[in-house]
């Protein structure tokens, strides 16, 4: 699993949710690099899934390139796209926290089932995000979010999961991820059974990736593996953290 590199958003301190940001130069660079480090440990993949935006399909198709398997099937889908951030949306999370507080901007951020404002008809990124041609094939008029909490999220993420990926797992294929921080933080509070309040104090950094090593009943013999070094993803996460504080 990976999250996409740094978007022009991530590097604005934006909350960026269902916006379509692309990456920054750095962003490109921490894909390819991901890539690299990918590609010198020889991990090799049969199916990549992303979601519809192309901050993770940009991080992905860099990697894919990388280690040379720009032909392995990609299943790209909504389910997996960054939690959607509702009102905040576009909003500075560092100039949030100097108006709401640090420990609100928390809670909108990493609270478990405290969902941001929703995105009113009027808000300026509504028409970009609602009227978006990728989502003629789903989500449905019901399911489409105005705002999403962690455990919103999670719940449309994990039938896809459930009903695409772990199918995929059964066959021994070997999948790569590339997504969000909240989608992917979604899946590792299921899979390792992190508890709501534990679950906020994970951050992840983007364009490290992760690994999962699922034993035969899909329960983790190896979780979160960062290929980075210890100092380095701390640090990252530590960075991301941060986002949320006041100036
Ligand atoms: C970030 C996550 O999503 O923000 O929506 O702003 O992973 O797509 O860059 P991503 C966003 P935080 O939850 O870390 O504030």
């Amino acid at each position: 699993m990976v999250r996409h590199g740094e978007s022009e958003w991530n590097k604005k301190n934006l909350f960026c949710g269902w916006y379509d940001a692309s990456l920054s130069c750095k962003g490109v660079e921490e894909a390819i690099s991901a890539g690299k480090t990918l590609k010198q440990r020889c991990y090799q993949f049969d199916v990549a899934h992303t979601s519809v935006l192309k901050r993770a399909q940009d991080t992905l198709s860099a990697i894919l390139n990388q280690i040379d398997q720009t032909n392995i099937p990609v299943q790209t889908t909504w389910r997996l796209n960054e939690r959607h951030y509702g009102g905040l949306t576009g909003l500075n999370k560092s100039e949030t926290a100097e108006k709401y507080g640090e420990d609100q901007v928390k809670v909108w951020r990493r609270s478990f089932d405290i969902p941001p404002p929703p995105m009113e008809i009027n808000h300026p990124h509504y028409d970009h995000i609602k009227n978006n041609p990728y989502y003629a094939e789903g989500p449905s008029e019901c399911e489409f979010p105005t705002h999403e909490s962690l455990k919103m999220t999670i719940h449309r993420t994990l039938p896809y999961w459930d009903c695409v990926i772990v199918p995929q797992i059964k066959k021994n294929k070997r999948i790569l991820l590339a997504a969000h921080g909240n989608s992917l933080r979604g899946i590792i509070k299921y899979l390792d059974n992190i508890t709501d309040k534990g679950i906020m104090e994970l951050n992840l950094p983007t364009g490290i990736p992760f690994e999962y090593t699922l034993d035969e009943n899909l329960k983790p013999l190896v979780s979160m593996k960062f290929l980075g070094d210890d100092e380095t993803v701390k640090k990252a996460m530590d960075a991301v953290a941060s986002q949320g504080k006041a100036k």
